[in-house]
């Protein structure tokens, strides 16, 4: 090589996962000649050639709902399982890489290493018991973050978060019944006391259940809480609030008439209105003051689907025996006048 010569030498070297997380490639290149006398001589130099270190972490969580008691509804104690997919989206190696989650108990890791692009789905994993104010909102939301650690030793984040819709349930139902202690057979000019129990079978609580009760052709209303509306009676009050699994009791009177004609007088009492914070329609029955539209009545039945074809559960039927006929009415005078 003749003095003030110049030539080029080319390498290539394959840049390692591990020069990127270093964020650079330093090396020293040596070059080496002999002279014409004497010893070799030789020049090093050293390089280094930087990499932009973009450090990056994603966390997508997913939550599903679980019918723990396999009742069909969602209810306290029922479950939301979570599973948690971290990724690497940077182009350095995360350590201690970690879930958290203010509403949840994580359980697994922390992932020791997780290289440019790997993907993890199992390592994190997280169960909530859903509670009665869950199902009153009607969702279960909240956020968890990715945490890990570049090679710098700097924190690289992410949060996720995740809206797990409940499935909110209104359901009523009503029950009515002769209140006990009361005669068998009744007889024109008896008074007779129902007892009508409005059940809360859904699993948000209710609010403003007003009642209506269908006079049959025989009874007389004679009840001060119960306002007469045609052949119809409205009860005064409403029952304010009717939490989840509650019932509520409310009596009605009425006097048979001297043209109340045995052996049997049916009379039926339903829910005319009801109301809940999410304005969601009773699942199986319709509140109303029409009896004719629910269904075939069963007596004191309060678990068929009204919407259906089964007989809607918010209103019930309740037959009492009364005196058939004169035979009947002398024998209980005896039976009276008898005990005097
Ligand atoms: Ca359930
Ligand atoms: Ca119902
Ligand atoms: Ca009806
Ligand atoms: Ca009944």
């Amino acid at each position: 090589m003749a003095p003030g010569a110049e030539t080029t030498f080319t390498a290539s070297y394959t840049v390692t996962q591990s020069d990127v997380n270093n964020g650079k490639v330093h090396n020293t290149a040596t070059a080496k000649g002999t002279p014409p006398t004497g010893d070799d001589i030789e020049d090093d130099d050293e390089e280094d050639v930087p990499f932009d270190s973009t450090p990056g972490i994603e966390l997508i969580k997913s939550g599903v709902y679980e019918d723990a008691d396999g009742n069909g509804k969602v209810n306290p104690g029922d479950k939301i399982n979570y599973t948690f997919t971290v990724t690497n989206k940077g182009n350095v190696t995360l350590t201690n890489v970690t879930v958290t989650d203010p509403k949840v108990t994580v359980i697994g890791g922390p992932i020791a290493s997780l290289a440019p692009g790997a993907v993890d789905n199992t390592t994190f994993t997280a169960t909530y018991i859903i509670l009665q104010s869950d199902i009153n909102a009607g969702q279960v939301d909240n956020t968890a973050r990715a945490t890990g650690k570049d090679p710098k030793g700097k924190d690289v984040s992410d949060d996720d978060d995740e809206t797990v819709e409940l499935g909110q349930i209104f359901d009523l139902a009503l029950r009515k019944t002769t209140k006990p202690g009361q005669l068998t057979v009744f007889k024109p000019g008896d008074k007779v006391t129902f007892e009508i129990t409005v059940f809360n079978q859904g699993n948000i609580d209710a609010t403003d259940i007003d009642l209506v009760d269908y006079i049959p052709t025989g009874l007389t209303l004679s009840d001060a809480n119960w306002t007469l509306s045609g052949n119809k009676a409205r009860w005064n009050g409403a029952i304010a609030s009717l939490t989840v699994g509650a019932q509520a009791t409310v009596e009605i009177t009425f006097t048979l008439n001297n043209d109340a004609i045995g052996p049997v007088i049916t009379n039926i009492a339903e829910i005319s209105g009801a109301k809940n914070k999410k304005g969601v329609a009773d699942i199986d029955s319709t509140p109303d003051d029409n009896k004719d539209n629910d269904g075939t009545a069963k007596n004191d039945e309060i678990n068929e689907n009204g919407k259906k074809g089964g007989d809607e559960d918010d209103h019930d039927i309740e037959p009492i025996n009364v005196c058939p006929d004169q035979k009947c009415l002398t024998a209980k005078v005896k039976v009276n006048r008898a005990n005097k």
